[in-house]
């Protein structure tokens, strides 16, 4: 996997991670909840290929259960991914990184936080901060998207630029 880099998404059900892989290879489609590990390959004109890991289950527990068979890869990036319509989804987002990191954690070279669902937040009235969030998850750069309404390249921008 000398060319290749590898991207792992992670968040509980329902935030849009399966939206964003979609979205990046413009399949126009609406995910229903992922059931299985998706891996995607990205070949790319120029640059290395990117890999991207899609970790299936709702909570907590169920995407811990599932992360650890994967940490054999090297992973490049981990996208951490909560709704930003749904303020819970960032307090589970964190237990989730402080049940990997109990566990032992992941080796990683750089990690973004991204809120999606940016349309809805606005439509609720809903404002965030992502700075302390992205802290606590020690985090390279944070984004606020929507992502049912980005373009591929913005979202393959967004990765290559932490690659
Ligand atoms: N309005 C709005 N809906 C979104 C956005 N992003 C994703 N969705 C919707 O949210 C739902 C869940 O998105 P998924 O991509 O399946 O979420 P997931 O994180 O892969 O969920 P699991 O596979 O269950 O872990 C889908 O119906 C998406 O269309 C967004 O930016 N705005
Ligand atoms: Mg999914």
């Amino acid at each position: 996997m000398e060319d290749s880099r590898v991207v792992l998404l992670l968040g509980v059900g329902g935030v849009g991670k399966t939206t964003l892989v979609f979205r990046l290879l413009d399949v126009r489609a609406d995910p229903n909840a992922t059931p299985v590990v998706g891996i995607y390959k990205v070949f790319l004109a120029e640059g290395p290929d990117i890999i991207i890991i899609d970790v299936p289950g709702q909570k907590v527990h169920e995407i811990v259960e599932r992360v650890v068979p994967l940490w054999d890869f090297p992973l490049d990036l981990i996208v951490y991914m909560f709704d930003m319509s749904d303020p819970l989804t960032a307090g589970e987002l964190l237990e989730l990184k402080r049940a990997l990191n109990g566990l032992g954690r992941p080796r990683y070279r750089r990690a973004i936080l991204i809120g999606n669902k940016l349309d809805v937040a606005e439509e609720i009235g809903i404002s965030l901060d992502l700075e302390e969030l992205g802290r606590e998850l020690s985090v390279d750069r944070t984004y606020k998207v929507s992502l049912v309404r980005e373009s591929p390249m913005r979202i393959l921008g967004i990765i290559l630029e932490n690659l």
